[in-house]
């Protein structure tokens, strides 16, 4: 059997039926084998950069893991934003570079390149992935693809790198006489329920945050079940929505730099906060992150060790476990939990008046760009899937969008690439055909990823691309606004950046097309196909809230009136 051949067969069975990739040379044997199977389909992306991301789509669309495929050289470090983006992410992802054959490879020797479109793939990889491999000889094709999939699905999940020279690529094997792998068996997971019992009957403002690290192994619904059973509010990170049901009566809303008013406002007073799969980075707490949590301690729960053991905030119980583990252990666990009915009815206080619905009546002037997202808290349909880019269109989204049951919210927090949206719908459409998927993108992102509306239209995915077209690079003119006197270089027709004619783009890609506004809005509806539509926003556009640098969590940008602030403060001190 060709080493092709048997990748492929591999791949089938562990479930996997769509491969992304982008041919070349080095990879023709894979991209054959693929072609030819019966089971396991080969999607020719148009840019090595959208199968590396929709291969992360399909991991996170069918819980299982991605893979693509790339030619060597030029095709891997196109491939090399999904699979940062993967290692950030967390995502599982299996990326095959092809590379020279064995007997041009350099190995060790001090010249650049010997073979051509020859890049030493490891060495400049290796940072960016759990484990990296050049596979250089035939009877290891199995351990090395076994380990693959084990390492990448398991602890915290990542990528993987398998570097495949294309005379290993076509060598025959036995396949019954290859060697496996055994995984070795790793820590296990330390909950010390005593003191964690202890911390939560102590606590009269308990919080609990929801971390990317709940994603999977039904944590979502354990988290359900046990918020019902002790009525704990609720906040999540950026990347921590649409994991647990957040219809919930006691979800605040997400926390961080552009986190909802009143969830930012309420964990500041919380005095125990469970942390759950969340690395509560600067862009959640704010740089002064010692205002974080001011008078409380955490619950810090994360499978990733490194995680616990170099974080800057010294208030923490670790506890190194999966979130699966540990819910488990504080299920069965007898803990007295308190009655949260005061600390819940004032948080019900702070919602009520800070939502970002009020906070976008009160605090924003061009509101366009947050009409279209309460257009789809209006349009869109339980368990449809949101993806969004990267710019003020993410955070519009991520403030505004109230998920309902089972709707999924997919963003890239930690590299956060422009041109994320459109590729990792691809791959969650291709997991879940069914599922609608709205895929909201500022116009500069969608430029970026611009190829991904032909593998859209190709296969009449079931994807609307919504473009908030404010003519900018939004994100930055509001940096440019905050901190350069409004010189606006790179990011608006005068500082140079200009968008295409979005109209005739459709029609070249053959995708339909509507434009609206916000006075037309309420023509858009969830009955459209797929297809592009071009949101047009008139004027500057800004985020609301914002946090600025050195102000606390609760005191974001606008700020609140002294004497308002200090009045909520006065309001809890009475609990
Ligand atoms: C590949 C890449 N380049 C640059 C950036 C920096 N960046 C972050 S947001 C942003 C502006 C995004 O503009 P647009 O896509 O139009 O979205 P908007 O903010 O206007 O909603 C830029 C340039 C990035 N995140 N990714
Ligand atoms: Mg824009």
């Amino acid at each position: 059997m060709k080493v092709s051949d048997y990748i492929v067969s591999f791949l089938a069975e562990k479930g996997i039926d769509t491969v992304f990739g982008y041919i070349g040379g080095m990879i023709t044997h894979i991209v054959d084998s693929l072609g030819k199977s019966e089971q396991v389909k080969y999607i020719q992306t148009y840019h090595e950069q959208t199968a590396a991301i929709a291969a992360e789509g399909y991991a996170i669309g069918c819980d299982k893991f991605g893979v693509a495929v790339c030619t060597s050289g030029p095709g891997v470090t196109n491939m090399m934003t999904g699979i940062a983006d993967a290692y950030f992410g967390s995502i599982p992802v299996i990326f095959i570079s092809g590379q020279v054959n064995t007997y041009e490879y350099k190995y060790d020797k001090p010249v650049r390149q010997q073979g051509f479109q020859e890049m030493e793939v490891v060495n400049v990889v290796k940072p960016i992935t759990k484990y990296a491999v050049l596979l250089d000889k035939p009877e290891d094709i199995r351990y090395e693809l076994e380990k693959a999939v084990y390492i990448a699905t398991h602890g915290r999940k990542g990528p993987v790198v398998i570097d495949l020279p294309m005379n290993i690529s076509r060598a025959e094997i036995e396949p019954e006489k290859l060697r496996g792998y055994e995984p070795e068996v790793g820590a296990s997971s330390v909950i010390p329920i005593n003191e964690i019992r202890e911390l939560i009957e102590g606590a009269k403002r308990p919080m609990i945050l929801v971390g990317a690290g709940c994603y999977g192994e039904n944590v979502g619904r354990m988290l359900d079940q046990y918020l019902v059973k002790t009525n704990i509010p609720v906040v999540t990170s950026l990347m921590g929505r649409g994991i647990i049901d957040e219809t919930y009566p006691h979800y605040v809303g997400m926390i961080g730099s552009y986190g909802n008013r009143c969830a930012n406002m309420s964990v500041a007073k919380a005095d125990l906060l469970i942390a759950l799969g969340s690395r509560m980075d600067t862009r959640q707490t704010g740089a002064m992150y010692r205002e974080f949590l001011r008078e409380g301690k955490i619950i810090h729960v994360d499978l990733d060790k490194n995680e616990l053991d170099y974080h800057r905030l010294t208030n923490r119980l670790k506890v190194y476990a999966s979130v699966a583990d540990f819910l488990k252990v504080l299920t069965d666990a007898s803990v007295n939990y308190q009655d949260y009915t005061i600390w819940n009815t004032w948080i019900d206080k702070i919602k009520e008046n800070y939502s970002q619905d009020k906070e976008i009546e009160r605090f924003v002037e061009n509101r366009a760009p947050y009409q279209l997202l309460q257009r789809l808290n209006e349009i869109s349909k339980e368990g449809d899937v949101f993806t969004v880019d990267v710019g003020q269109n993410q955070m519009w989204s991520a403030q505004t969008l109230k998920l309902k049951k089972g709707q999924r919210f997919v963003n890239s927090g930690g590299l956060a690439p422009m041109g994320f949206a459109m590729p990792v719908a691809i791959g969650i459409a291709f997991a879940n055909p069914k599922k609608t998927i709205y895929c909201v993108t500022g116009d500069g992102g969608f430029h970026m990823a611009i190829q991904s509306m032909l593998t859209i239209a190709q296969y009449n995915l079931n994807i609307k691309v919504i473009v908030i077209n404010n003519a900018a690079l939004g994100m930055i003119t509001q940096f440019q606004h905050l901190y350069f006197d409004d010189r606006m270089y790179g990011t608006t027709k005068a500082g140079g950046f200009i968008n295409p004619d979005l109209k005739n783009l459709a029609k070249a890609y053959d995708m339909r097309y509507a434009e609206y506004t916000s006075d037309s809005l309420n023509e858009f509806d969830a009955e459209g196909g797929p297809g592009l539509v071009n949101y047009l926003v008139r004027g500057l556009t800004t985020v609301s809230p914002k946090l600025e640098y050195n102000k606390p969590i609760d005191r974001p940008s606008p700020q609140l009136p002294e004497t308002e602030y200090n009045c909520i403060a006065k309001l809890l001190a009475n609990i």
